[in-house]
């Protein structure tokens, strides 16, 4: 096969800037495409028979299952224009999320949304704004207008809203316009719906906010950042056809530590959005191993302007030119460090945003938050560590200490997810005790989102293990566990971290059939 076909340094901003990226993977042939679109009507009409026995559809036939039951997705997956792009943005050992599906146009339309950050809109971290996560939108057929296109907001991928709620718990998914009248599409006129959607595009605040419908010819996929706000689009009425479009989550599971992309520092090209300028900047030297070289005492922006932002778009600027300050500004790092602690969410999760700018942060400086009983401010405790890279003893041990012992869970979800981010740039002996959690004695289910008993905890522990090598024994206690667990997404991903460890550990021909098995996964 043709070596993978990396982006250039436009499309890599775009897709940094913008939040996506259009493929059209010119080596794979129209016969290809026609397969995939009757793979997609089989497996719809399946659907249709196991609905027919009371069976959910969704969770049963179409998720999850892609690339088990339709082999060509693998070549999709691997061809040199999906593989390459997909590599430039998640690295070389990219990973499938084990979560897909393949979604289907109809009369109605989606409003727009993030996904949530768990499969079926279930929450577990706070979003990363590294290009940590993607999606890949794969269209089988010509998709215009009619047919019912994907729309996206672009420029809109490191934004989010609030979620936590007063009585401690959160929402779980993340639509947009969540604050809105509510809306009932089966009442509404068309018009009504229009406008409805327009309001909901308006909730970021941001004036003249582009909205796209990303139309491709057959055989066109996006690869967008996983925090892209997008919809799917209403067919039009004389559209008689089927439009399909293949949804894939997509991980980076190594750190860019070492030069990937270019052999030295390039500046980066024209980045137009001022908005999303400086998070841009960032991570395009981050992908490649580098920290800009910035002034860190050119501005005059003040904490209080964090404080006082109307819009998370606002917020999120002021928080990355702040976060640069700190380095040469030692009242503005600890206004930033005691705004974990502050009494907004949004001010809260800026600040960790904000902290993942400031080189070399002592994690004794979030003593409070860490003792702090309120559990929105050590969720972003969480946060400002993982964003600071804390790896220092106290940071790992109070880390692990949340997961084992915090009563909340999206403390203790979110610090398993920090731990792998920190053990994908280093290795920490922490393997051991982040198995002992996968037992369900001790971390029981906490949703049933999608219709399935699942544990978001759990889920976050398999996938920090997928970011670590696992020796023998840990293997073996990670099987004992990966062969028990029900939860879909957690046993896909034990599996995934055997696969990784297993091959610098075993005969060539046992991370062979590994690696055949966790590919081929079937569940049900
Ligand atoms: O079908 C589409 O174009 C988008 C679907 C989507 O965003 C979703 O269901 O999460
Ligand atoms: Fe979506």
């Amino acid at each position: 096969m043709m070596d993978p076909i990396r982006l250039n340094n436009q499309q890599l901003v775009q897709y940094l800037e913008d939040g996506y990226v259009v493929l059209n993977p010119s080596e794979l042939d129209q016969e290809f495409h026609h397969r995939m679109f009757e793979a997609a009507c089989l497996t719809y009409g399946m659907a249709q028979g196991a609905a027919s026995q009371g069976a959910a559809p969704h969770i049963k036939v179409i998720a999850d299952n892609l690339r088990q039951r339709i082999p060509d997705a693998e070549l999709l997956l691997r061809s040199p224009t999906i593989d390459g792009a997909i590599t430039s943005i998640l690295g070389e050992d990219w990973q499938l999320y084990p979560h897909d599906f393949i979604h289907e146009s109809s009369a109605n339309d989606q409003f727009f949304h993030q996904d949530g950050n768990l499969p079926w809109n279930d929450r577990g971290h706070y979003r990363s704004h590294r290009p940590d996560w993607a999606m890949l939108f794969y269209y089988p057929q010509p998709t215009d207008r009619t047919t019912g296109p994907t729309e996206i907001l672009p420029g809109t991928q490191y934004w989010t809203n609030d979620y936590e709620l007063p009585d401690g718990t959160w929402h779980r998914g993340d639509p947009l316009g969540r604050r809105l009248k509510r809306f009932d599409p089966a009442t509404a006129s068309l018009q009504e719906r229009d406008n409805y959607i327009q309001e909901v595009a308006d909730t970021w605040g941001v004036p003249n906010l582009e909205r796209r419908k990303l139309e491709v010819p057959c055989g066109g996929a996006i690869l967008a950042s996983y925090d892209l706000s997008h919809r799917g689009t209403r067919q039009e009425p004389d559209f008689d056809g089927r439009r399909f479009m293949y949804k894939f989550y997509l991980y980076r599971a190594t750190s860019p530590s070492t030069p990937t992309r270019r052999s030295e520092s390039v500046p980066v090209p024209q980045i137009d959005n001022p908005k999303v300028a400086r998070i841009v900047e960032r991570n395009w030297y981050w992908l490649n191993g580098e920290t800009p070289n910035w002034d860190p005492s050119r501005n005059d922006i003040t904490t209080d302007m964090l404080v006082d932002a109307g819009t998370d778009a606002e917020r999120i600027r002021i928080a990355y030119e702040l976060g640069l300050s700190a380095n040469a500004d030692d009242g503005i790092r600890r206004t930033l460090i005691s705004f974990i602690a502050h009494n907004q969410e949004a001010v809260r999760r800026a600040a960790g945003y904000a902290l993942g700018l400031v080189n070399s942060i002592d994690s004794r400086e979030f003593e409070r938050m860490m003792s702090d009983d309120r559990a929105p401010i050590r969720r972003a405790t969480v946060l400002a560590l993982r964003e600071a890279m804390c790896c220092d003893q106290i940071a790992v041990d109070w880390l692990i200490d949340r997961l084992e012992n915090d009563p909340d869970d999206l403390v203790r979800s979110n610090a398993a997810y920090a731990l792998g981010i920190l053990l994908r740039r280093n290795a920490l002996d922490i393997n051991e005790r982040l198995i002992a959690r996968l037992d369900h004695d001790v971390e029981p289910d906490n949703t049933n989102n999608g219709g399935m008993s699942r544990s978001t905890v759990r889920e976050n522990v398999a996938l920090a293990l997928t970011m670590t090598q696992l020796t023998s024994s840990e293997i073996e206690k990670t099987l004992h566990y990966a062969i028990a667990e029900h939860d879909r997404y957690a046993k896909s991903l034990l599996f995934m971290a055997i696969r990784r460890s297993v091959r610098n550990l075993s005969e060539p021909w046992l991370a062979d059939l590994i690696e055949y098995l966790a590919d081929r996964r079937y569940v049900v």
